[in-house]
């Protein structure tokens, strides 16, 4: 058995990756806009689950509970608003930090009430596709070294 190398397998990875790990997210295409959405809380869970807002949207949660007393506990924001059947909860801010925010249920609600959970988007997902771009370099690299 003999080991080839390709000699510009290792160029190419050792410029892809720092390049993919540093270069910083292109800028948000749509200006902010107000966002209202209305979510519609229950044991266990909300309705919808996801949300996605562009960076530095003034986004306005309106939390209605169908069943008990509801919170939601927005992750990174540090904001919450709690909600009790028959009323309209109002939570508004701007979405001026990007990432993957969890919002989670606040109030005890019951034996699933841990699981209540959903999800806060602000801007595309770049940690997930520098992720994978560095994902394929790996296989990339280990094609780099084949075997004959
Ligand atoms: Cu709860």
């Amino acid at each position: 058995m003999r080991m080839i190398r390709r000699w510009w397998l290792p160029a190419l990875i050792a410029l892809l990756g720092p390049a993919l790990v540093l270069a910083p997210a292109p800028l948000p295409a749509a200006p902010p806009t107000d966002r209202t959405f209305r979510i519609e809380a229950r044991s266990f869970e909300y309705t919808p689950p996801t949300l996605a807002v562009n960076p530095g949207d003034r986004v306005t949660l309106e939390l209605v509970s169908t069943d008990a007393a509801h919170g939601l506990y927005l992750d990174g924001y540090d904001l919450n608003v709690t909600a009790v059947p028959g009323q309209t909860a109002r939570l508004t801010f701007t979405a001026d930090k990007t990432g993957s925010f969890r919002f989670r249920c606040s109030v005890t609600c019951g034996p699933l009430h841990p699981f209540m959970i959903g999800k806060l988007s602000v801007g595309p997902n770049w940690l997930l596709w520098r992720g994978l771009g560095l994902a394929a370099l790996a296989s990339l690299a280990g094609l780099s070294v084949t075997r004959t």
